[in-house]
């Protein structure tokens, strides 16, 4: 039997619920997939369901245009209505059992192992929310295994409905509602199957922002091991140039990605996202909290082969956002641990060029890890160990750059 895959979006969001089904096939077949909507145009269903073929898998036009879901009241301005299409999952899904996804969503793995899942009495099987205090018995309603059997002997989409008319003001959108109903009856899962990445960014928000809660939240958050098989953007969206959520590269990989690379299952040419773009010769950072930074674009320009990673505590001026103009560039604002961690990982060399003060004594740092500090006169913030030149002279250094890395 097909596996039923249920996903809910608007037309703005196209090109998401696309990535997110490029992802699903990437690593399963033999599949059902109901995209319940009130905008999408027929011919996207036509051109999918042929493509689809391919791979024993079809997919399922819910065109529900009769609805009051607008008018619901929505918990954050990332949220689209479309996350309300999911109450009306039993009255459509013929199957005895589907999985629910959300557009903001990629699968890096087999369904197989989920779907064996059993689900018994339980409405659904979950993921609980946020790994912080206070949220441990609530489940995200992101990706849910939902006993459809259940919903549509109980006739749930109608109770859903009254008490969203009745509480939507003050619950948190659906997931809210169906925590509500579903109360303790729903089966835990383990997290890798809705690894949530949005506290990365907003956790200093979330808990007491002291260094040790910090930490041990960050120790807590890193998966087990291998990839979760079900990443979740939740928070700052992977498409928007500036978030810092983790597993950036992955949401693009499958975005990325041919129909025809998944569907003829090609010998897989792309395994990573660096495949499909240039991968750079070298690393190299930049700390900040100045948007002063002697000679910096004659560096990107002339070091197009290095990745410069620029990473700042405030917001970033925008002299250094455009800077993203260059392919070889990353900018962080308000950098995390986990942004941070990413930069020094990869590490070849460092740039001491910016103006006023170094941060978190990172020549130091750099120095430790025995890679080599590369200096303007005017900027240079170490003592002793670094290569300092002048900066009317910037070909010098990009020369004894060069020498380093090829
Ligand atoms: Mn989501």
């Amino acid at each position: 039997m097909k596996k039923a895959i249920v996903l809910g979006a608007d037309n703005g969001y196209l090109n998401k619920l696309e990535t997110t089904i490029k992802s699903v096939c990437t690593h399963n077949r033999n599949l059902k997939f109901y995209i319940f909507n009130d905008n999408l145009p027929s011919e996207w269903f036509q051109v999918m369901n042929r493509r689809l073929k391919v791979i024993d898998s079809e997919i399922v036009n819910v065109k529900i245009s009769n609805h009051q879901l607008e008018g619901y009241h929505l918990p954050s301005a990332y949220l689209s209505y479309a996350t309300f299409f999911k109450y009306f999952i039993a009255d459509f899904v013929v199957e005895e059992e589907a999985l629910y996804l959300n557009s903001d969503i990629v699968v890096t793995h087999s369904l197989d192992e989920l779907f064996q899942e059993e689900l018994g009495d339980y409405w659904i099987a979950g993921v609980r929310d946020y790994f912080v205090k206070g949220y441990e018995n609530r489940f995200n309603s992101g990706m849910m295994l939902i006993n459809v059997s259940k919903w549509r002997q109980e006739n749930l989409s109608a109770k859903l409905i009254e008490l969203t008319n009745k509480h939507h003001q003050e619950v948190f959108g659906d997931q809210g509602i169906l925590n509500m109903v579903f109360g303790e009856n729903w089966k835990k899962l383990d997290r890798k199957y809705n690894f949530m990445v949005g506290l990365d960014s907003l956790i200093h928000i979330a808990v007491e922002a002291t260094p040790e809660a910090l930490s041990s939240w960050y120790n807590s958050a890193l998966p087990d091991d291998v990839l979760p098989y079900i990443i979740h953007y939740t928070g700052e969206k992977p498409w928007l140039h500036m978030s810092q959520n983790r597993y950036r590269d992955i949401w693009w990989f499958y975005q990325g990605l041919d129909c025809s690379d998944i569907l003829l299952r090609k010998e897989r040419v792309f395994q990573t996202y660096q495949d499909l773009t240039v991968i750079p010769k070298a690393y190299t950072a930049i700390f900040t909290n100045s948007c002063e930074l002697e000679q910096v674009e004659y560096l990107i320009e002339n070091l197009p082969d290095v990745h410069f990673s620029i990473l700042a505590h405030t917001w970033v001026a925008s002299n250094i956002i455009d800077l993203m103009r260059y392919p070889n560039v990353t900018v962080y604002q308000q950098y995390n641990r986990f942004s941070y961690d990413k930069v020094m990982k990869k590490l070849d060399f460092y740039l001491d060029i910016n103006y006023h003060d170094e941060i978190d004594d990172i020549t130091n740092v750099v120095m430790n890890m025995r890679k080599p500090v590369f200096s303007f006169s005017n900027t240079n913030h170490c003592n002793e160990g670094a290569q300092v030149f002048s900066p009317t002279d910037p070909d010098k250094m990009v020369q004894e750059i060069r020498k380093y890395i090829d």
